[in-house]
C-alpha cells in the first residue's frame, strides 16, 4: 500500500501545474472556469459582478499558493512569530490591492480587456471590509502589508464580525445608519477553514481541586461557544511571502445541551444555541465609549482565547516544554482591547499546563507588548469587576494575583505613598470597582509604544507619568506610517506610473525611503507638467463622484480643500464648517470687481458620527445646513462650493485623496496620538493645512514649515486658552452661522 501512495503522490504532482501560469491566455482560461464552476454561470453569459467574482477567485488561487509557500517556509524554519492582536482591521476592498501584490495586475487587465471587460470597473464591484472604526483600525490594515511585504514570519488574529462599520445614510442632512452586511455577497478573499476551531468558554464558578498534595484552582465554565477561523491570506510586494489575517467568527458548540433536549424543547433550544453566533455578529461603532458592556468583553476574550489557543497549539507541534516560548512568541497587543491576552496565558501556563506561577509570569513578561492609541485618560478602557467576576471568574482572581505581587513591589520601590499606589493599581476602588485595563497591559508588557514622538511625551509627562518615572525603559514610540502600496499605486496609478517614469524604477513601491530622489527633479518644468495632469485626471475623477452624490456640480478648476476623518469635536469639522462659514461671508461682502481675486474652492468634508456621540451628528447637521445655503446661491457661483461625501470609507479616501489640492488636520493640538490621513495626502502630493499635533511635529521636520500651512495655537498654549473660555469671536460667528443656516 505504502508503494501506491507514493505512485499516487507522485501522480499527483506531476498533476499540479507547480505555479499558475499568469499569460493572458492562462487568465483568461482561468477567470473563465471561475465563471463555470465557481460562480455557476455560463461562461457566455455573466455580468460585470460575476466577472468580478471569478476574477477574485483567479487572484486568490496564486496567493493561496504563496500562502502555502510561506506557511511551509516558516514551518521548516521555525522563528520567532509576531502576533498582532487586534479587535479592528479596516482593509478595504481586496481586488487591485493583491494583484498589484502578486504583482500581474497589468496581465490581469490585458486578459480581461480581450474578454470584453475593463479591471477598474470590476474592481469597483467589491464592497469594502470595514470591521473598524477609524485610524487604528486602518494602521492594522496598513500594518499588515508591510510585515508581509518585510518578509516578516507575522500573523494578524482578530474577529470576523458578519456586520461592519454601520452605512452612513444622510437624509435632511441628518446621519442615518444602517447595518452593513458586508457578507451577503460572499467574499472570495477569506478561506473558512471548518478544521481550525477551539472552543471557548465562559460564565460558571471556580473551585478548588486536590492536585499533587496541594490544592489547584479548577474553572468549571457555565457556557462553551465554538470559534472557527476564516484566513485572510495578505500578499507582500515584490516577495513570496503572504501572511494570514485570521479572523474568528463564533458558532454554536456541538456540546448539546441534553437537558433543554429531552423536556422536548427542540425549537428552544436550537435557538439557544444560535446565540452563540452574536458574539461576532456587530462591531462596536463607539470608538471608546464602550465601558462596561457585556457583549463587547465577551467579543475581547472571544478572539483572545481563540488566538492564543491557536498560537500555543502551533509553538507545541515543534517544542515538548515552554522554555523557549518566549524566543518564538512575541504577542503585540493593539491598545487595550486585547489585554484579557495577559491572564488568559497565565490561566494556561498554570492551571492546564501546570507551570508554575513565577515560571508563568517569567514567560508573560517576556512576550507582550503594548501600542496605545490615545491620548485622554478618559479613553483608557475599564472593566467592571462585576462583569468580569461573572463572565470570567478565574481571569479576575489572576488579574487579582498579579496585581497582589505587583503592588507588594511596587510598596518596596516607593514607599508608602498610598495616592500614587492606588493611581498605578490595576484595580480602581471607585463606586464601581473596575479593572483598569491599561494598568494591566503596562505592568505585564515589556514595551509600552506611542505612536508618535509627542505622543510617547504625552504619555510619558502625563497619562502614564507614574509608571515612566517607575520603568522608563519599558517607554518607547513608532510613529505611524502608511503603505504606498494602497495610498499611491493602487488608489493613485498615473502618479504611480510618473514617479516610477521619473525615478527610472519601481524600487520606491518597497522602499518609500527612494521617493526622496524626485527631489533631484524638483524644479523640471516637464515633471511639473505631468503631475499637473495627474491631478487634473483625479479631480474630474472626484467631481464625478461627487456630482453623483451629492448632486453638487463642481468645477475642476476650483481648489479642493477636503477634511476626511472620523467626526469628533477635537477634530474640528465644527472650526472648518465656521471658517466656511466666514469665507461666504466675506465673498457675500465683497465688491464684485475684488471677486475676481478669490480663489474658487470646493470645501468637501467626509467622516461618520459614532451613534451614541450628539455633538458629532449636530455637526454633519450643520455641514449638510450650510452647504444648502452656499451651494444655491447663484450669487456666490463657483467661487465656494461645500460637500459633505456621504459614507466615508477606505474606497471614498481612496478616490478623494488623488484628488484634493489642500487636506486639513487641524486637530486641537495635544489630542491627536498620530494621525495618519496626512501622510496618505502627502504621498499624493497634497498641502497640508495642520496644527501642530501628532505625528505633524515630525512631519514638519522632514518637509520643513514652509512646505505647508501651520495653523493654530501650539500644545503648551492650549491650557491657557482653556482657562480663558471663549473670546467674544466664537458667539460673534454663530451668530452669522444662525443667520445664514436657519
Ligand atoms: C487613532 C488616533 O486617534 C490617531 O491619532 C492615530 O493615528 C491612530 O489611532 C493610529 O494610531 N485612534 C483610534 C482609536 O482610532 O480608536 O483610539
Amino acid at each position: 500500500r505504502g508503494g501506491e501512495t507514493r505512485v499516487g503522490v507522485e501522480r499527483m504532482f506531476g498533476l499540479m501545474d507547480r505555479f499558475l501560469k499568469s499569460d493572458p491566455s492562462s487568465l483568461q482560461k482561468d477567470i473563465l472556469d471561475h465563471v463555470e464552476y465557481t460562480v455557476a454561470r455560463s461562461r457566455f453569459s455573466f455580468d460585470d459582478f460575476e466577472a468580478y467574482q471569478a476574477l477574485a477567485h483567479s487572484v486568490r488561487d496564486r496567493l493561496i499558493e504563496r500562502w502555502h509557500d510561506t506557511q511551509l517556509h516558516f514551518k521548516k524554519k521555525d522563528p520567532k512569530r509576531i502576533y498582532f492582536l487586534s479587535m479592528e482591521f479596516l482593509m478595504g476592498r481586496s481586488l487591485s490591492n493583491s494583484a498589484i501584490n502578486l504583482g500581474i495586475r497589468d496581465q490581469y487587465a490585458d486578459a480581461l480587456k480581450e474578454l470584453g471587460f475593463e479591471f477598474e470597473v470590476l474592481a469597483e464591484q467589491e464592497g469594502d471590509a470595514a470591521l473598524g472604526n477609524g485610524g487604528l483600525a486602518r494602521l492594522s490594515a496598513c500594518q499588515m502589508d508591510s510585515l508581509a511585504t518585510m518578509d516578516y514570519p507575522a500573523w494578524g488574529y482578530g474577529l470576523r464580525y458578519q456586520y461592519g462599520l454601520f452605512r452612513q445614510v444622510i437624509l435632511d442632512g441628518y446621519q442615518h445608519e444602517q447595518p452593513d452586511y458586508w457578507l451577503n455577497f460572499g467574499n472570495p478573499w477569506e478561506i473558512e477553514r471548518v478544521h481550525v476551531t477551539y472552543p471557548v468558554k465562559f460564565y460558571g464558578t471556580v473551585e478548588d481541586e486536590n492536585f499533587n498534595g496541594g490544592k489547584r484552582k479548577v474553572w468549571l465554565p457555565g457556557e462553551t461557544v465554538e470559534a472557527v477561523a476564516y484566513d485572510n491570506p495578505i500578499p507582500g510586494h515584490g516577495t513570496r511571502n503572504t501572511i494570514t489575517l485570521r479572523l474568528w467568527a463564533a458558532k454554536p458548540s456541538d456540546q448539546i445541551d441534553m437537558e433543554s433536549y429531552n423536556t422536548g424543547d427542540y425549537i428552544n433550544a436550537v435557538v439557544n444555541r444560535q446565540r452563540a453566533e452574536t458574539i461576532s455578529s456587530v462591531l462596536f461603532p463607539d470608538d471608546r465609549s464602550y465601558q462596561g458592556k457585556e457583549l463587547r468583553l465577551k467579543q475581547q476574550y472571544f478572539f483572545v482565547s481563540a488566538s492564543l489557543q491557536d498560537i500555543i497549539r502551533r509553538f507545541k507541534d515543534s517544542h515538548s516544554n515552554f522554555d523557549d516560548f518566549p524566543e518564538k512568541v512575541a504577542l503585540q497587543l493593539n491598545d487595550t482591547h486585547p489585554s484579557l491576552a495577559i491572564a488568559e496565558v497565565m490561566r494556561v501556563l498554570v492551571d492546564e499546563e501546570h507551570l508554575g506561577w513565577n515560571r508563568a509570569w517569567d514567560i508573560v513578561c517576556k512576550i507582550f507588548s503594548f501600542t496605545t492609541h490615545t491620548v485622554l485618560p478618559e479613553g483608557l478602557e475599564k472593566v467592571p469587576v462585576d462583569l468580569l467576576e461573572s463572565l470570567l471568574p478565574r481571569h479576575l482572581q489572576i488579574i487579582y494575583d498579579i496585581n497582589f505581587d505587583y503592588i507588594e513591589e511596587l510598596k518596596k520601590r516607593i514607599g508608602l505613598d498610598y495616592d500614587r499606589l492606588s493611581r498605578m493599581s490595576i484595580v480602581e476602588d471607585g463606586a464601581i470597582k473596575s479593572i483598569r485595563m491599561a494598568n494591566l497591559a503596562i505592568v505585564c508588557s515589556h514595551t509600552v509604544n506611542g505612536v508618535s514622538r509627542v505622543h510617547s511625551e504625552l504619555l510619558k509627562t502625563r497619562v502614564f507619568k507614574d509608571f515612566y518615572e517607575l520603568w522608563p525603559h519599558k517607554f518607547d514610540y513608532k510613529t505611524n506610517g502608511v503603505t504606498q502600496r494602497r495610498w499611491i499605486v493602487v488608489s493613485n496609478p498615473s502618479l504611480s506610473a510618473l514617479i516610477s517614469k521619473w525615478l527610472g524604477t519601481e524600487a520606491w513601491i518597497r522602499d518609500v525611503d527612494l521617493l526622496a530622489g524626485l527631489q533631484e527633479q524638483a524644479a523640471n518644468a516637464d515633471l511639473h507638467e505631468e503631475w499637473r495632469m495627474v491631478r487634473k485626471v483625479n479631480k474630474m475623477r472626484l467631481a464625478e463622484y461627487i456630482e453623483a452624490m451629492s448632486g453638487v456640480k463642481v468645477s475642476v478648476s476650483a481648489m479642493f480643500d477636503v477634511q476626511i476623518k472620523r467626526i469628533h469635536e477635537y477634530k474640528r469639522q465644527l472650526l472648518n464648517i465656521l471658517g466656511i462659514v466666514h469665507r461666504y461671508d466675506c465673498i457675500k461682502n465683497m465688491e464684485k470687481s475684488d471677486r475676481t481675486k478669490v480663489v474658487p474652492r470646493v470645501c468637501i468634508i467626509g467622516g461618520k458620527a459614532a451613534p451614541g456621540y450628539e455633538i458629532a451628528r449636530k455637526i454633519i447637521k450643520l455641514c449638510n445646513a450650510v452647504a444648502e445655503k452656499i451651494n444655491n446661491d447663484p450669487d456666490v457661483g463657483d467661487l465656494l462650493k461645500l460637500v459633505f461625501i456621504p459614507d466615508y470609507n477606505v474606497s471614498v479616501a481612496e478616490l478623494v485623496i488623488p484628488g484634493a489640492d489642500l487636506s486639513q488636520h487641524i486637530s486641537t493640538a495635544g489630542h491627536e496620538a498620530s494621525g495618519t490621513g496626512s501622510m496618505k495626502f502627502l504621498m499624493n502630493g497634497c498641502l497640508l493645512l495642520a496644527t501642530e499635533d501628532g505625528s505633524t511635529v515630525e512631519i514638519i521636520e522632514e518637509i520643513g514649515k514652509d512646505n505647508m500651512f501651520l495653523f493654530g495655537a501650539k500644545m503648551h498654549e492650549v491650557p491657557a486658552l482653556r482657562e480663558k473660555g471663549p473670546t467674544l469671536k466664537v458667539p460673534l460667528q454663530f451668530a452669522r452661522v444662525v443667520r445664514y443656516v436657519m
